[in-house]
Order: structure tokens, then C-alpha cells, then sequence
């Protein structure tokens, strides 16, 4: 039996891709919350992930007049001085995975990390933000059906498997997007403002 103050509330996911409403939606059946999704094509300026997800999240809180998130991610990694990072949407439509792999033909170090920021507005607070990170390497070839972009070249610490090979629920399990989505909702399951 739920107490009172643990009564499902309501989030507008901001997002044009379907993916991650997919995973969001997966994730927030974890908690007491229930997710609407709205793709409003809010402008992303160029810039850290926490700057793009801030000025997100306070362009579509004022645009639709309530709370909202939005969530900014990427693949980031190491030996290519964290590219392509910020970049990822951008490089994942042009150089794609056999891109990035064949940039990394010969590179030893395989370290990469996805990140995954989730900012919180309302019309008149100023954003909150959540990050989630997972750590991992990028192997020699693409593998697997499931998930989406980087995900069939990039194997979490711990697996064998890359994200593209791992079904959404256990993927779900640890993500970056995960990592940050569980640190917003706990946060939100206590919320009092506006
Ligand atoms: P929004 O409308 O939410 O901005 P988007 O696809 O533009 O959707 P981002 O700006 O956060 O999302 O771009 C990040 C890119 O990084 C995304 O397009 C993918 O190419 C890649 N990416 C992010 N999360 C990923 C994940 O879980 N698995 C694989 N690739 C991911």
C-alpha cells in the first residue's frame, strides 16, 4: 500500500527519439512515477552535456508551462581525446559506428564511457541536473540487434556482451541512462516545489 506522500506523479519526457522514451518508460515503471512523452524539438545549443540538458529542460518547462526533463547523452571516448562526445548525435548520422571504428583501427587503449545527463525544469525554478555514467570498451566490430546508435560497438565492464546484444530490460539495468533517470526520480519522489 502506498503512503500518501509516495502517490504516483506525472513527468514530460522531452525527446525526439524513440529509444530512449522506450528505455525511460522501462526505467520509470521502477518507481512511483508516470511518464508522458512530448516531442517538442527544443533547440540544443553546442556545448558540455549539462549546458545543453540546462537550457533544454528551462526552454520547454517555459514553452509548456510545467515541469519538465529532457535528457542529453553520449559515447565518450578516451583515446580519441573523449570524442565524440558532445558530437555523438551528429557523428553517429555521418561517420556511423564503421566510422568510429575504423578511426580506432589501431588503437590500443579501448576505454570509452556512455554519459547520460537529466535536466529538470519548471516554468519558474531553475533546472536540476542528474548524471549517469557507464563505463566500457569499444570493441573490434559492431554485434547485436538490440538497442541503438553506439550500442552494438561498446561492451559495459562486467559483460561480455554489448549493449546491442543485451536486451533493453538488463541493458535498463545499469545504463548511464539508468544511472541518471534513477537519480532524478528518486529526487522527484520527494519534490515539493512548483
Ligand atoms: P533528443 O531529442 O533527446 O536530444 P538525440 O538522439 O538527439 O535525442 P542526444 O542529443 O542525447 O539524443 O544525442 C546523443 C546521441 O548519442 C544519440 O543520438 C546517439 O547517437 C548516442 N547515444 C545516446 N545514448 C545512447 C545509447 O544509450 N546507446 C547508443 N547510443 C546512444
Amino acid at each position: 500500500m502506498l503512503k500518501e506522500s509516495q502517490s504516483q506523479r506525472t513527468i514530460t519526457f522531452i525527446t525526439g527519439n524513440q529509444h530512449k522514451v522506450k528505455e525511460a518508460q522501462g526505467i520509470f515503471n521502477h518507481f512511483q512515477i508516470e511518464m508522458e512523452h512530448v516531442d517538442l524539438g527544443y533547440p540544443e545549443i553546442q556545448g558540455e552535456l549539462d549546458e545543453v540538458a540546462r537550457y533544454g529542460a528551462r526552454y520547454a518547462a517555459k514553452r509548456l508551462d510545467k515541469p519538465v526533463i529532457v535528457e542529453d547523452a553520449g559515447l565518450f571516448i578516451r583515446d580519441l581525446g573523449w570524442f565524440p562526445g558532445t558530437y555523438s548525435a551528429y557523428v553517429q548520422s555521418t561517420l556511423k559506428n564503421r566510422g568510429i571504428l575504423k578511426l580506432m583501427e589501431d588503437v590500443q587503449d579501448r576505454y570509452a564511457e556512455f554519459r547520460s545527463v537529466v535536466g529538470f525544469a519548471t516554468p519558474k525554478a531553475e533546472p536540476e541536473i542528474f548524471l549517469g555514467v557507464v563505463e566500457g570498451k569499444i570493441i573490434h566490430e559492431e554485434r547485436g540487434e538490440y538497442g541503438f546508435a553506439y550500442d552494438p560497438i561498446f561492451v559495459p565492464n562486467g559483460y561480455d556482451k554489448t549493449f546491442g546484444e543485451l536486451k533493453i530490460g538488463i541493458k535498463n539495468r545499469f545504463s548511464h541512462r539508468r544511472r541518471s533517470l534513477e537519480k532524478f526520480a528518486l529526487w522527484f519522489e520527494d519534490y515539493r516545489g512548483d
